[in-house]
């Protein structure tokens, strides 16, 4: 049929109109374009010690958690979801980097520790600074402050100030190390001029009561490491003089940290904003506030889920009373597995009754087992995430890549681990990674059901307390391990023997990541 001039113009014309849109299309500008993302507030709600099944909703048993369960009802529970590591430094590392600890041989760090993170090192707040967020963390830090010999009495810096957050308020290390003081964006908080703090963990120094000599003045005893200093009744690994007029109560940090928190959010509730709430509980010593004393049947260690929990609510209704809990992303989890003896005599082991920390885990803190790094884990953001259980393979290391990815960031060539699994962490995807690495005192290769775990390297040994704690399963071992899952979620029938060709295979692709560049 012979095309007409008119139908040839009308042809030409929607042609062109639509070869406009598409050009136009592709010059939109960048503000449109960040217009059309969504930028929820981001608030990660960060537990300390907490066990996959310490929470109702991870089958609890002696406590109940119902802020946290309502979380987990109306978002998306992951069942296969990590910590970077076993311990807290190396996880918290991991978080704020995107990169595996081991590649700064992130450990356990003591109480007067330098900044682990270098003030040059990409960071997730400072990234998402770039995207224009507001940024905050409140509560435990435990990656060290200042570069070495910090004077507690000026201002202490580098500390997260430096490495991307516009405000901080911290529990500088743990609480059962000094110095027992706040420090807000980094001063030491009340600190009276006078009032010298010093700390030492060497020599013993200032004039305070130490709990290896004064057991009858303890809340709660401990064994030698945790014997020094005592302050509010609890004796602390350290030695701490002066600073008597700075000294935090610890029945109180729960109220202390949510009002920072929730004065943050009230603050920022204009703007998108990311808070790092990272608890104190329910790692030793366990000093939960009256409020919640005797509120669980298993003593202190359940006492202080309880009292989790109560912040979690508390969290929830600031937001709701701020109105943007539709606009607010909260990722809830737990820097590593569950420990019961931590140092403290708080009865966690003679309560425990019915209760399984792990769950269906094998091992706990510490441990390069399942336990060690699967921690309950919790996506929630009302009207966009719909409710659902994911059994995606997960890593809080990974939060990093797949905040840039959905704001669009571009992210650093610095950033070697962290992968991007947005859709994963908001459920329009039930698939994770392919494969990752946990970190213990030695290093696990995950790919799928299967587990390859690494023997002790050569002249490494177990550190001597930990080997005294029979109840701490590390999972070192001399020879290689191999699980399947799949048939073997608690990690008991070691195939090492039979599948030789795993072994092979599984440490040759361990030593390609590590290798990664
Ligand atoms: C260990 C402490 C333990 C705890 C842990 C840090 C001893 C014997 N044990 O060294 O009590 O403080 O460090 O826990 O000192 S974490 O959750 O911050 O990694
Ligand atoms: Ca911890």
């Amino acid at each position: 049929m012979k095309i007409t001039t008119l139908k040839r113009q009308v042809i030409l014309l929607s042609l062109f109109s639509f070869v406009a849109l598409v050009s136009c299309k592709e010059k939109k500008t960048e503000t449109e374009v960040e217009r059309t993302i969504a930028k929820p507030n981001i608030i990660f709600l960060y537990v300390d010690d907490l066990g996959y099944a310490d929470v109702s909703c991870y089958g609890a048993k002696g406590v109940e958690t119902p802020n946290i369960d309502f979380l987990a009802k109306n978002g998306i529970k992951f069942t296969d979801a990590h910590s970077s590591a076993a311990t807290c430094t190396p996880s918290r590392y991991s978080f704020l980097t995107g990169n595996y600890a081991f590649r700064n041989k992130a450990v356990i760090l003591p109480g007067d520790a330098p900044l682990l993170i270098d003030t040059a090192t990409v960071t997730l707040p400072k990234m998402l600074k770039k995207a224009g967020y507001t940024t905050g963390v409140v509560g435990k830090w435990h990656l060290g402050l200042g570069v070495g010999q910090v004077d507690w009495n000026t201002k202490i810096s580098p500390g997260p100030n430096e490495i991307g957050f516009d405000y901080s308020f911290l529990l500088p290390a743990t609480g059962d190390r000094v110095p027992t003081v706040f420090v807000e964006n980094g001063y030491v908080v009340d600190l009276e001029p006078e009032d010298n703090l010093m700390v030492s963990y060497g020599a013993r120094i200032g004039d305070r009561p130490v709990g290896y000599e004064h057991p009858e003045l303890l809340k709660q005893k401990a064994d030698r490491q945790h014997s020094e200093t005592i302050i509010n009744g609890v004796s602390r690994i350290g030695y701490m003089a002066g600073g008597q007029s700075a000294e935090w109560i610890d029945e109180d940090f729960p109220y202390v940290f949510n009002k920072k928190a929730t004065d943050f959010i009230t603050a920022n509730k204009e703007n998108p904003f990311f808070l790092f709430y990272s608890f104190h509980d329910i790692h030793v010593p366990r000093i939960p506030h009256d409020n919640f004393k005797g509120k669980s049947t298993m003593g202190p260690r359940g006492d202080a889920i309880v009292q989790v929990d109560f912040v979690v609510g508390e969290i929830v209704k600031s937001l709701e009373e701020n109105g943007i809990l539709e606009n607010t992303l909260i990722i809830f989890t737990s820097d590593n597995g569950p420990v019961l003896n931590d140092g403290y005599e708080d009865q966690a082991v003679e309560l425990i009754g019915e209760h399984h920390p792990s769950g269906p885990f094998r091992g706990g803190k510490y441990s390069i087992y399942e336990a060690g790094s699967r921690v309950p884990t919790i996506t929630y953001w009302p009207g966009t995430i719909e409710p659902m259980e994911s059994n995606a393979m997960m890593n809080q290391l990974d939060i990093y890549a797949s905040l840039a990815g959905h704001l669009n960031i571009e992210l650093s060539d610095d950033i070697i681990d962290s992968e991007n699994h947005w859709k994963a962490w908001i459920g329009k995807s039930t698939k994770g990674r392919k494969a990752m690495l946990e970190e213990g005192f030695t290093l696990a290769y995950r790919e799928g059901d299967w587990k390859y775990i690494r023997p002790l390297p050569e002249g490494k040994e177990i550190p001597t307390w930990m080997e005294n704690k029979k109840e701490i399963e590390s999972g070192l071992m001399k020879v290689p391990q191999l699980f399947n899952l799949k048939d073997d979620l608690g990690e008991q029938i070691n195939l090492a023997e039979s599948h030789p060709e795993k072994i092979e295979e599984f440490e040759k692709s361990l030593k390609q990541l590590i290798d990664k560049k």
